[in-house]
């Protein structure tokens, strides 16, 4: 044989082997952080601390630059992970209380019905914070909580029911509370449950951290949160050992289901209020528990990914981090998050952050990886947590009726990095929503609406204040990422054609 038609022979081998090789089914995890800003990982810029898992992560597959959740706030956020629409079409989606019920309607096509339609085992580790039972009733703590996270799709879930900064500190699995003792029935209520009843307010000298605003309530682990609680003595978990609890879940879950295509939704409470790291991580960086809870969370990821290494499914497993919502210092309690805030950049360099419309509320990390599938580098395409649905309907050749979904756009070609990948053209942003508030991204065109005129400063303020703002702002992205100049004088045609868009896309319903 000659050498050319050696090589020729050679590369159609390799072809042929990395066509065959791509499995059409791989397993796929999406980590989702809980209020981790554009600037929280060293891989996005962070420099007095360091996040090596996640580094890697980046580094061997796709950082996005432009990758976006869906609103400024939790519940919403997720609730568009899995329903991928819009939160702001459906009312009662925003920040969801203790007794909250399931937000998303059992007859709504989920991402994990998507993903079990296309033959995957799914399951959800982490905060779940979308409400369990029924409209009207809300959670049966002592009884089954449903419906739940099984009910819209989930095989297996192990969960904290809403997030740690309220009641009750105790899992969920099965549709129950872990190891709840029935001689010793939970209750979860609004009100002071008897006058002797502790809480932050009576007893504030006995907490192990203060509150700031809010969170003065009933006391659990030496932390007072919002709302009350008594029993279930035997169900509630130290804030401590949260992290430790999603690694140990998540790799049972990933062991177990190792043999079929699985999707697991990792969603860890780092670095939600009240942030208690493990003692091994207290004081690891110089910014007091916000970062050291950051450097937790990195630490839970590489815990999966070396799951995935063991059991050598690193190859067949698509990994796709991102948050919830931009950064926030004091959102409670007195972490000294600011104090110790030093240079660090949470939003790195955006405006705003949590429960804000400028893009620190919703331009987060955004990385995916897939060994031998993405090419690493880095990504200026526009992709949200809402387009999950969609895209990994995508991956795996499941079909989404017209009527499902109905604000996640396919942008799978961007989320592998394919040379010829557009992302989106434009994205809605929302706050907690309700309020009638919205960001509007267009290419690099950005309009902000602020109905009450007012605006969240939560990143370099102590206390959530509000700032005056005009009504409509215009902001050059491309020229100006930290939406410092207003050009809404000087482009009336932009902001009008912004405008338009914004409100036919509010009207149509749906905008796939
Ligand atoms: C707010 C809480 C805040 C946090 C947030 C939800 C007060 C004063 N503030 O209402 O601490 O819990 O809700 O955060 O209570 S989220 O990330 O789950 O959306
Ligand atoms: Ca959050």
């Amino acid at each position: 044989m000659n050498r050319k038609k050696q090589l020729t022979l050679a590369l159609i081998g390799t072809l042929t082997l990395s066509a065959t090789a791509a499995p059409a089914k791989p397993n796929i995890i999406v980590i989702m952080a809980d209020d981790l800003g554009y600037g929280d990982l060293s891989c996005y810029g962070a420099a007095t601390f360091k996040t090596p898992n996640i580094d890697k992560l980046a580094a061997e597959g796709l950082k996005f630059t432009s990758g976006y959740c869906s609103a400024s706030t939790c519940t919403p956020t997720r609730y568009s992970l899995l329903t991928g629409a819009y939160a702001f079409r459906k009312p009662g989606t925003g920040i969801a209380p203790p007794n909250g019920h399931l937000v998303i309607d059992q007859d709504t096509l989920t991402l994990p019905d998507l993903m079990k339609k296309a033959g995957y085992q799914t399951g959800v580790v982490g905060k779940w914070h979308l409400g369990l039972g029924e409209k009207g009733k809300g959670p049966d703590w002592n009884g089954e909580l449903k419906p739940g996270p099984r009910e819209i799709g989930f095989d297996y879930h192990f969960l904290l029911p809403t997030t740690n900064d309220r009641v009750p500190q105790v899992y969920v699995t099965d549709s129950r509370v872990l190891d709840l003792d029935p001689a010793d029935p939970l209750w979860v209520g609004r009100k002071k449950p008897s006058p002797d009843h502790p809480t932050g307010v009576s007893h504030r000298d006995t907490l192990k951290m203060d509150w700031s605003h809010g969170h003065n309530a009933t006391i659990h682990n030496g932390i007072s949160r919002i709302g009350f609680y008594t029993g279930g003595e035997k169900a509630r978990f130290r804030d401590e050992d949260l992290s430790d609890k999603w690694v140990e879940k998540s790799n049972a879950f990933i062991e177990a289901n190792k043999d079929k295509p699985f999707f697991l939704f990792y969603a860890s409470h780092d670095i939600h209020v009240p942030r208690i790291p493990h003692e091994r991580f207290q004081g690891v960086t110089p910014h007091g528990f916000r970062a050291d809870s950051i450097v937790q969370f990195d630490w839970t990821v590489g815990k999966i990914m070396k799951t995935l290494d063991r059991l050598k499914l690193t190859e067949n497993t698509l990994v796709i981090l991102c948050s919830d919502n931009g950064p926030v210092m004091d959102d409670g309690y007195k972490d000294e998050a600011l104090e110790k805030l030093g240079e660090h950049k949470a939003a790195g360099p955006f405006k705003g952050g949590k429960y804000s419309l400028y893009e620190g509320g919703t331009r987060t990390p955004f990385i995916t990886s897939w060994k031998g599938h993405i090419p690493a580098g880095s990504s200026d395409k526009i992709v949200c947590t809402i387009d999950l649905a969609a895209s990994l309907a995508g991956l795996t050749g499941t079909p989404v009726p017209e009527t499902a979904c109905g604000d996640s756009k396919n942008v799978l070609p961007a989320l592998l990095g394919k040379a010829d990948a557009k992302g989106r053209s434009s994205l809605i942003q929302q706050d907690n929503g309700g309020r009638g508030n919205f960001g509007y991204r267009s290419g690099n065109w950005k309009l902000t609406k602020h109905a009450k005129k007012s605006a969240r400063n939560t990143v370099v303020s102590k206390t959530l204040t509000n700032t005056k703002v005009p009504e409509f702002q215009l902001y050059n992205l491309a020229k100006d990422p930290a939406e410092t100049t207003n050009l809404i004088a000087e482009h009336p045609e932009e902001a009008k054609r912004l405008k338009q868009e914004l409100q036919a896309l509010i009207e149509a319903g749906h905008s796939r």
